[in-house]
């Protein structure tokens, strides 16, 4: 009796490296061992050190910018962000409303009778369509806090009109190798379907056909041809994608990536590998390893041309304390 009492209050479980105690069911940190989280051990302070905000946009450099000039051969320029639009694709109860009030605007002033047309966009503007998510966008709940890239609390750097800390205007430009991985092309299919999970034997093999190799601060963008349903079938568009699972996503972390992005909504496969954990890639790439993820790209024109590396060049938009930016990142080749 005596003995299943203790049992159930203390067992002690060997994961890997990891020590777990449990008392009362409740995990607790063993003497000398790293603290355990939903997504692995303690990933802070950051290999670019502990005050860092910007995570792998620090792999930018003059050296990047000149060797993704060496890929600019015809001087030929991609879009790669869609259009912003009522009725696109969002994510849960997301939105996006652009008016033009007072049509026009500004009436008639001056003699030369001078009239303007001004926007009013309402939106979760860093969320929404073509997004580039930022290090201020996923954290993880753990005890009373939520933590984020490099240790940082949203109790100590959030507030209601924007991020004090992470917020993407600290990320800067990006002007760098691009790598399209088109896995789509690799399976011999139009589109992926929802649920296929890209392991890093498709990266892989897609990098072998590409004849490329992935070096450190590069682009990497994955065509699944899941963006061929953006506004044409917008509810099988949202309702699931292939992507890429956790071993993939950590492929990509080990090679040092700036920045992964894709033709679906989330980059990583929905429905994911594990149902009680949602966006797992999300918090690899962001959180843990302040890689950034770009999100509802149209690759499909890159993907058609064959053309798998080029110079990728995208600024953020200096939304201050935002958590992503809009935008129409380019390939050049
Ligand atoms: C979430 O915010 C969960 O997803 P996304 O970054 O894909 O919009």
């Amino acid at each position: 009796m005596r003995r299943n009492t203790i049992l159930g209050i203390l067992a002690v479980l060997i994961t890997g490296t990891n020590v777990l105690i449990f008392v009362h069911g409740q995990q607790v940190k063993a003497p000398g061992a790293e603290p355990e989280t939903p997504i692995g051990p303690k990933w802070w302070p950051s290999e670019f050190g502990a005050d860092d905000q910007r995570g792998a946009a620090n792999r930018q450099s003059p050296k990047k910018v000149l060797e993704a000039k060496d890929l600019i051969t015809e001087g030929k320029v991609y879009q790669l962000g869609r259009d912003y639009e009522a009725g696109m694709p969002v994510f849960g109860k997301r939105h996006y409303s652009l008016t033009i009030p007072g049509l026009p605007t500004g009436k008639p002033m001056g003699k030369n009778q001078l009239v303007h047309n001004d926007e009013l966009v309402s939106a979760e503007i860093g969320q929404v369509g073509t997004q580039f998510d930022g290090l201020g966008h996923i954290g993880v709940h753990i005890g009373n806090d939520d933590i984020f890239y490099n240790g940082f609390k949203l109790s100590e750097f959030g507030t209601a009109y924007g991020l004090e800390k992470l917020g993407i205007e600290r990320c800067g430009p990006f002007f760098t190798r691009g790598i399209l991985l088109d896995i789509a092309g690799l399976k011999e299919e139009r589109s992926l379907p929802a649920g296929y999970v890209i392991t890093p034997d498709d990266l892989q093999k897609a990098l072998d056909a590409a004849k490329a190799e992935i070096r450190p601060g590069d682009v990497v963008l994955i065509h699944t041809g899941h963006g061929f349903w953006w506004m044409k079938d917008n509810k099988k568009f949202n309702d699931g994608e292939p992507g890429i699972g956790l071993e993939a996503a950590k492929w990509l972390t080990d090679k040092k990536i700036s920045m992964v992005g894709s033709d679906t909504w989330a980059t990583e496969v929905v429905p994911g590998q594990d149902a009680d954990r949602p966006f797992p890639v999300h918090q690899w790439l962001i959180t843990r390893h302040g890689v950034y993820n770009f999100e509802n790209l149209d690759l499909s024109e890159l993907a058609k041309d064959k053309v798998y590396q080029f110079a990728f060049v995208f600024s953020p938009l200096r939304l201050k304390g935002a958590t992503g930016s809009p935008g129409n990142p380019i390939a050049v080749r």
